[in-house]
């Protein structure tokens, strides 16, 4: 990442990362770091809220209005921002351990509200900061710590469970397609209402080198050779798409506003003992 975007937007006392040579997150919290760039948003004005896990460590490092909440809870803690100070751009980083597993009842529910927040799912399909333990998205059959002969779950799909349960945008790219990556967190972020990008990610570390998916470098390739565009999904057959994974927008539609209803209720409510 250009120096001048470094010295602007992070904390560069607490640099380097802790994060192991090949991890994919300082690509993920650069296109974050860029999409609020390239949308010249007032840093002021930006709060970033993280759960716990290797990904939620972003919020550290960034230098904006930052919160590093418990594990599962992020989502918790922004929707209290955002009803307090509706003005926050509020920005949700998290882990598909932190989102969807501990995590999964506040992220229903922050969907179902529509609120006003962007979440960005880093999803390395296992626990990295505890020590490679499955979670919810960890493929069915492939290997972890604690799934040493195979996943028998079947894995969640983050975006149709988004779609679902009432987001009202939702994406997902990968660390190999940054500059689309970068194009939905913008997107997101401009977009008032829910917003879920899951970004995928890799974890060397624990989910490559146990399912034998080689260094950083060989799990960016496998991205490239595994992601096939929404918009180009008609092409390939059931077959060919078996083993693939759909990247772009899934759904960007217009719903009302949690904020803005919660606003327009108290206004009523102040017209009408104004009344009497
Ligand atoms: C209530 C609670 N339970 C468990 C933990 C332990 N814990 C910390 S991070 C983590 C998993 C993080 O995984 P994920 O969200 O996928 O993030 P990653 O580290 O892979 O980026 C767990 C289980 C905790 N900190 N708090
Ligand atoms: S353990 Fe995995 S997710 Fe955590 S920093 Fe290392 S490579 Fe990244």
């Amino acid at each position: 990442m250009a120096s001048e975007l470094i010295k602007k937007y992070y904390r560069t006392d607490t640099l380097p990362t802790i994060w192991c040579p090949g991890c994919g997150n300082g690509i993920i919290t650069s296109a974050i770091v860029r999409a609020i760039d390239n949308l010249n948003l007032d840093r002021d004005k930006v709060c970033i809220v993280s759960g716990i896990g290797c990904s939620s460590r972003a919020s550290g490092y960034l230098n904006f209005n930052t919160l590093h909440t418990t594990h599962g809870r992020a989502l918790a803690f922004a929707t209290g921002i955002k009803v307090a100070n509706p003005s926050l751009t509020v920005i949700v980083i998290t882990g598909d351990g932190d989102c969807a597993a501990i995590g999964g009842n506040h992220f229903i529910h922050a969907c179902r509200r529509n609120i006003d927040l962007t979440t960005i799912m880093f999803n390395n399909s296992i626990y990295g900061m505890t020590g490679g333990q499955y979670s919810p998205s960890t493929p069915s059959m492939d290997k972890s710590t604690t799934t040493p002969y195979g996943n028998i779950d079947r894995n969640f799909d983050m975006c149709k469970l988004a779609m679902a349960a009432g987001a009202t945008y939702v994406a997902r790219s990968t660390s190999y397609h940054v500059q689309q990556l970068i194009k939905l967190i913008e997107k997101g972020i401009m977009h008032r209402g829910f917003s879920f990008i899951e970004a995928i990610t890799m974890c060397p570390t624990y989910y490559g080198r146990k399912n034998k998916k080689g260094d950083g470098k060989e799990m960016l390739k496998w991205q490239k050779e595994h992601a096939v565009s929404v918009d180009n999904m008609k092409k390939f057959s059931k077959e060919e798409l078996s083993d693939k994974f759909l990247i772009g927008e899934f759904l960007n539609i217009d719903e009302p506003e949690f904020t803005e209803k919660y606003d327009k209720m108290i206004n009523s409510l102040k017209v009408n003992s104004d009344d009497k």
